[in-house]
């Protein structure tokens, strides 16, 4: 009686630990595609079954909240929970910090029949690797996973990994930031460039200049569609308290995603000016814009308080936000009112402005003389810089911040076309590429748009963002180093709904996550193209919307 039932009680032990469920097999041909990946000879697959646990060491916040997050992974793709232990272990997956380089996000993957070995030399490097794993777990709800046996060594291979969104065009919600984000770090994208204020909406709280927000922040309705002058009359408002946004900062961070706000002057100011009319050329009054497009009325630079405000703005900023670069618009500034106005022209006499005898760079209009209106910009901007640059900070700004002198130590966003990313990398200035045909996220998708929500206008289907070469020949190797990553925009005037921002990133950020992190030697579109199906069913795991372009109307595209 006795033996049988401790027969009972071993096989009841034994069924517990043994695990029956179907096998199905990982596949590391993840997005973006990793630097090696090398089949090791021992052959033996790792199994991820009921008794497998997450280990990790040391036992730092970083480094446990990296442990939860591939839990938390796993739950979502897999359906159920592997258990997490402080301290490495003889078996499982290990997730070991080394000593090393602490800047590094490079990661090291090893897997064998007993054990997953992930190894950095900083918390970011593990994440990387967490997203590698979670992007090679089959989409199979409670089964058992087999790890092919591998290793993997891989870093990206740009520091600046950036993708940008529009709050202010239209107003997104905390939560739906958060799920940017998180869109983010599934594509190992490091920068969260956030637009937080323009003409038609200033969305961040500066308790010095209440007014920004309560005036600046609402607008009365939006244009229809593309009817210029039209009005839905449907009020628009919505703000980030400062509590917010260090909220999202924080969240960022927890996924090693940097937010990098962007302030925009002296144009695109128009939210700002419609509260505090005294800094605008004509003294106003002004509206919120209700329209698209770009507002003649910008700061008045003849103002003595105009670039104290700015400061006061930035002293906020830099509170809420870490990151050493802080954006400071600089694109579309209109100078007819500049042209016009007194102040700006007595300015411009006080200084010795006067038109260039050489011709530099200016963005579409190609090489031209640069006008006393153009440097007077760039005397604005030049004290910005040096502001935060004696704060310990960096100015970023778009590729108008070359027109009339680029300030010292500016970062240079490229944005019409590589042009102005060549010319400020000889200059000696880093460069973050953004050009329009390859990565504004706003442009359609398709050549039929017949079915396609209204949109900007363009046409950047996956395809040609996959295409992108971000060190242009022109080039040599010494400038080349100044190309310090490329970023994708979103805009919005014309995206109302979240889930169309959806539409619109996905699937187009795996093109961009593989411009971004992958070497160019694997950047194959026939190869990227199998890899997608995996990444779009993940997508659709987290319920987001995504394009089928690449399925229904696949682009050829023009030779370059
Ligand atoms: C240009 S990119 C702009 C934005 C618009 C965008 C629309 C840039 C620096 N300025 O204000 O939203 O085009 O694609």
């Amino acid at each position: 009686m006795k033996s049988s039932f401790s027969l009972l009680v071993a096989s009841l032990l034994l069924v517990s630990c043994s695990d029956n469920r179907p096998l199905a097999e990982a596949s590391f041909d993840v997005i973006p595609c990793p630097q090696t990946v090398e089949p090791t000879a021992d052959g033996g697959q790792y199994i991820i079954d009921k008794n497998t646990v997450i280990h990790y060491s040391p036992e730092t916040p970083d480094m446990e909240r990296n442990a939860h997050f591939l839990q938390e992974y796993a739950q979502d793709i897999l359906g159920y929970e592997i258990p997490v232990k402080a301290g490495l272990g003889d078996g499982g997956i290990n997730l070991q910090l080394l000593s090393g380089d602490e800047a590094s996000e490079a990661y090291e993957l090893t897997t064998s029949a007993t054990a997953v070995k992930l190894t950095a030399t900083a918390p970011a490097g593990i994440f990387y690797g967490i997203q590698t794993l979670r992007k090679a777990l089959p989409l199979q709800q409670d089964v058992r996973v087999s790890l092919p046996a591998v290793h993997i060594s891989d870093a990206p291979r740009f520091g600046y990994r950036g993708a940008h969104l529009d709050c202010c065009r239209h107003f997104w919600p905390l939560d739906s930031v958060k799920t940017y984000i998180d869109m983010l770090a599934l594509h190992n994208i490091n920068r969260f460039h956030w637009h937080l204020t323009d003409d038609q909406g200033w969305r961040i709280e500066i308790k010095k200049y209440p007014g920004l927000t309560e005036i600046g922040s609402r607008r009365s309705g939006t244009m229809i569609e593309k009817q210029w002058g039209s009005n839905d009359s449907i009020p628009v408002e919505g703000f980030y308290t400062q509590e917010e946004a260090r909220e999202i900062v924080r969240y960022a961070a927890e996924r090693y995603i940097e937010v990098i706000p962007e302030i925009e002057m002296p144009g695109h100011m128009q939210g700002a000016l419609a509260a505090y009319p005294q800094l605008g050329c004509t003294g106003g009054p002004y509206d919120v814009l209700t329209q698209w497009g770009i507002s003649d009325d910008v700061l008045c630079m003849g103002n003595p308080d105009v670039v104290p405000f700015c400061k006061d703005i930035l002293d906020e900023v830099l509170d809420i936000f870490p990151s050493r670069l802080i954006h400071i618009g600089g694109d579309e500034c209109p100078k007819v009112r500049w042209e016009k106005c007194p102040k700006c022209q007595a300015k411009i006499k006080e200084l010795g402005l006067t038109k260039d005898t050489e011709k530099h760079y200016s963005g579409w209009e190609g090489y031209v003389q640069y006008t006393p209106e153009q440097k007077l910009q760039s005397w604005f901007t030049r004290q910005i810089d040096e502001y935060l640059t004696q704060k310990g900070r960096q100015a970023i700004g778009w590729d108008e911040i070359l027109e009339g002198g680029v300030s010292e130590n500016a970062v240079v966003m490229s944005w019409r076309g590589i042009d102005g990313g060549i010319e400020a990398a000889r200059l000696g200035h880093d460069v973050v590429m953004v050009p329009t045909s390859y990565f504004y996220l706003d442009y359609c998708q398709r050549k039929d748009t017949s079915h396609e929500p209204l949109s900007i206008g363009g046409y950047v289907p996956i395809e040609k963002v996959y295409s992108f070469n971000p060190l242009p020949e022109a080039l040599t190797p010494d400038e080349q180093q100044h190309i310090i990553g490329v970023q994708a925009n979103v805009w919005t005037e014309y995206i109302a709904s979240f889930n169309h921002v959806q539409y619109m990133l996905l699937p187009r950020a795996a093109a961009l996550a593989e411009v971004q992190w992958s070497q160019p030697e694997h950047r194959d579109y026939a190869a990227f193209r199998q890899r997608l199906d995996h990444m779009v069913e993940l997508y659709q795991l987290y319920g987001w919307r995504v394009s089928m372009q690449y399925v229904e109307e696949p682009a050829v595209l023009d030779e370059p």
